[in-house]
């Protein structure tokens, strides 16, 4: 395809006017931002032709890859039939009832505990904010409108408006306009390479480190804890993977305390872990799920929270009006390409071929990583991988912070063809649900060319031996 862009007044469009998000301004506008204009299957190509591979998914989001003309069809339909109707005033529209019903048949019962009911929004971030209303207003609704107190966990990501930022225990995010809101604490995250003690077992970190759940709970007072929020595995916090026996422990703990349970399952759901929802896959039991990005694989802005039936029953048998809900609460033509995009990820066993076949072989390649000298820790769980840049693979020493090695590699992916995430020194992908197998070879050799570029360039500066 021939290249019409005019990739400097775009970019000088884009410097004039445009705040980019989680972005030091200035910083960019010196730099110039990397024009992306079309995509195919795992692949994006920016304004110069140039090709990458994007083991992001976009931002995890671009499930069943780029180029999805069923996609587009079914919102074009919907748009000529029905672009935009509200839902707050005693009226709904077919593929908002209808996706509806969907997600709840996917939502798997355990111990006859299901979600029979879906509130919706338009990002993950919304429907973070919609659970703190949702749960503040189940425990007043119960009489016992002192159970505030919503706990999550250091490093975990659950957006970025007031709530859903305060939720996210990110001190960057914090630092900046008074954040938390209060009634929200934080207590640390489940990361086994930091966090365990010498000779620790990830099973008894993965107890250890629930149980700071419930020091948190004595320490705030039980009946003062409306709820704990957690990720099943941390995407944004850089691909953190609890030990087994954490989210059981975790179970147990709020089940004693009676204290709600909130999944945030907007990067592990659809698919992303080899379930629909994630919370199968670790064995607990929420009582709210929040989804966004993959229910759509991203083509059109679409969230929500899967409303379990003990929050539901409350909320509907004794609320009355609950006054709190979106302009675009069930969008019609985002509730369409929903449809479609599940409709295309049951045909191509998308899910199940993440827990059988593709997930399995990117475990074992991704894994091969780690004979790497700069590399530790590589794994896997599902279609997401993360591992840590080390100094010293021995003693698992790590490299000085204002080295930002992270953003160094990520700079070497960028520059050969890949897209990768650099978080702090952990190096993540969460590529496509669609790869092949050969796809995943050919993402896994640049991972290694990278890396090698990495390690030459921080060898050539004296930083590794
Ligand atoms: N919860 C989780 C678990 C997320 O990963 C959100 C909520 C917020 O969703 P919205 O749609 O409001 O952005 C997210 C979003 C990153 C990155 O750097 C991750 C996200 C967003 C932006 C950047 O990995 N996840």
């Amino acid at each position: 395809m021939p290249n019409t862009i005019d990739t400097a007044a775009i970019q000088a469009l884009d410097s004039a006017h445009f705040l980019h998000p989680f972005t030091d301004f200035q910083d960019l506008n010196a730099r110039g931002a990397k024009v992306i204009t079309r995509a195919d299957g795992i692949y994006i190509w920016d304004s110069e032709g140039n090709r990458l591979l994007d083991a992001m998914s976009g931002l995890w989001c671009v499930s069943v890859g780029y180029g999805r003309k069923e996609l587009a069809d079914a919102a074009y339909q919907q748009m000529m039939a029905l672009p935009y109707y509200n839902s707050f005033f005693q009226t709904t529209n077919v593929p908002a009832a209808t996706l509806a019903a969907k997600l709840a048949s996917l939502a798997p019962k355990v111990d006859g505990r299901g979600f029979e009911h879906v509130f919706y929004s338009c990002s993950g971030s919304e429907s973070n904010d919609s659970n703190v209303r949702m749960v503040r207003r189940y425990w007043d609704l119960l009489g016992q409108p002192q159970r505030k107190v919503i706990i999550s966990r250091h490093n975990g990501y659950h957006g970025s408006t007031m709530a859903a930022a305060s939720l996210s225990g990110m001190s960057g995010m914090h630092a900046q306009g008074d954040l938390p809101i209060p009634n929200i604490t934080h207590i640390e995250q489940p990361y086994f390479f930091e966090n365990a003690e010498p000779g620790e077992t990830a099973d008894a970190f993965g107890l250890r480190a629930a149980g700071w759940l419930e020091a948190k709970i004595l320490e705030v007072g039980p009946d003062k804890v409306a709820a704990f929020i957690g990720e099943p595995v941390q995407g944004a916090g850089g691909v953190i993977i609890p030990p087994a026996t954490y989210w059981p422990e975790i179970q147990r703990i709020v089940d004693k305390y009676g204290i709600l349970l909130i999944s945030d399952e907007v990067i592990c759901a659809f698919g992303r872990l080899g379930h629909w929802f994630a919370y199968e896959k670790f064995g607990y039991k929420p009582d709210l799920v929040t989804f966004a990005k993959g229910v759509t694989s991203g083509y059109i802005p679409l969230g929500g929270v899967m409303v379990g039936d003990r929050v539901a029953k409350v909320l509907i048998e004794k609320g009355g009006e609950f006054n709190h809900g979106y302009t675009y609460s069930g969008h019609p033509v985002a509730c369409a390409v929903a449809l479609a995009n599940i409709a295309i990820m049951e045909r191509e066993n998308l899910v199940e071929k993440v827990r059988t076949d593709i997930g399995p072989y990117l475990a074992e390649k991704y894994g091969a990583l780690n004979d790497h000298p700069l590399v530790s820790n590589a794994e896997t769980c599902g279609f997401v991988a993360g591992l840590v840049l080390v100094k010293n693979k021995q003693t698992g020493e790590r490299f000085d912070e204002s080295l930002s090695v992270g953003m160094l590699c990520r700079k070497h992916c960028f520059a050969n063809g890949l897209v990768m995430r650099a978080v702090g020194d952990r190096m993540i992908i969460a590529p496509p649900l669609v790869m092949t197998h050969a796809q995943i070879d050919e993402m896994v050799a640049l991972i290694l060319l990278c890396l090698d570029l990495t390690w030459q360039e921080l060898k050539a500066a004296g930083h590794v031996q």
